[in-house]
């Protein structure tokens, strides 16, 4: 039988405000299915969006939800997670909301390793807005903000993530759904901040003016800057940096997630444990 999505949506707000063959319903869906395989219960899961064409994701999911400001995401999830360490907290923004007015949260969301879910949906541009420079724009490309083309070097957000600390980092396609909700379900498994791209189209914003005026040559383009990790691990290193690897590039389980450590203040303000010393952490500098 086929999978009932209307179970996990606001049918009340049908159809979505997004682009036809626009690649963030591939990703609502994946996300749908993936919490369905985990059952996590729809009373259990809070999703936090920001502004942009990735911040209607809130709208359309039937669950807690907060359509926050533009680029506070991580910020606003934060906020709720330590409140609520047993739910599922997760937090949906796009590249320019993450990577760019985010950037700050998002790296420091990282480096906590609180354990929430971000899902960037990364078009490479900013869509809602209608096609700014992004800090993902490809060098080259036709942006309304540089109409010449981009001269700004991009920003890989998955090295970002790890760099900063996250303990779960991964991207994939909207090109490969089934492959992107095993993602989405190892990201919500794991217990920690979880960094997961979502590679989307935005022929609308990005491809009219870029020779992908279609969904299809806009997917087309996608897949042929990505490949699974292996290969990718296998390419000259001068070969590198012309292509996204896919699939999870890191997986830290080792890690004392930040609710946890918040634990620790709680006890020893209610005088149930001494002063937090070096020797509570594994990694001390
Ligand atoms: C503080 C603030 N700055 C700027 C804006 C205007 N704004 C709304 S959406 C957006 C760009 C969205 O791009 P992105 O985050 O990549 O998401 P997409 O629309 O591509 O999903 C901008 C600049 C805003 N709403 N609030």
């Amino acid at each position: 039988m086929a999978f009932n999505y209307d179970e996990y949506l606001r049918t009340n707000k049908m159809p979505t405000l997004w682009c036809w063959g626009c690649g963030d319903g591939v990703i609502l869906k994946a996300f749908i299915r993936a919490i369905d395989k985990l059952g996590i219960s729809k009373d259990d899961l809070c999703v936090v969006s920001g502004i942009g064409c990735s911040g209607r994701f809130s709208s359309y999911i039937d669950a807690n939800t907060i359509h926050t400001t533009h680029g506070r995401t991580v910020a606003f999830a934060t906020g709720v997670k330590l409140a609520n360490p047993d739910k599922t907290v997760v937090c949906v923004a796009g590249d320019g909301d993450a990577l760019a007015i985010g950037g700050n949260h998002t790296i420091h969301g990282c480096r906590r390793d609180i354990d929430i879910t971000l899902i960037v949906i990364q078009n490479f541009i900013y869509g809602l807005t209608n096609s700014q420079t992004s800090p993902t724009t490809p060098r080259g490309f036709w942006t309304v903000s540089q109409k010449v083309g981009n001269i700004d070097p991009t920003f890989d957000g998955c090295k970002l993530a790890e760099a900063a600390g996250a303990s779960f980092v991964a991207r994939e396609n909207v090109t490969s759904p089934k492959k992107l909700e095993k993602v989405l379900v190892e990201a919500l498994k794991h217990k920690g901040f979880s960094y997961v791209e979502a590679v989307s189209n935005c022929h609308i914003n990005l491809g009219r003016k870029n020779k992908m005026a279609s969904a299809m040559e806009n997917l087309d383009w996608i897949d042929s800057i990505t490949m699974p990790k292996k290969k990718w691990d296998a390419l000259p290193e001068e070969e590198k940096m012309n292509y996204l690897p896919t699939g999870i590039l890191k997986q830290d389980k080792d890690n004392l997630e930040y609710c946890e450590a918040y634990q620790m203040v709680k006890d020893a303000h209610q005088g149930k444990r001494g002063k937090i010393t070096q020797d509570d952490f594994k990694k001390k500098i």
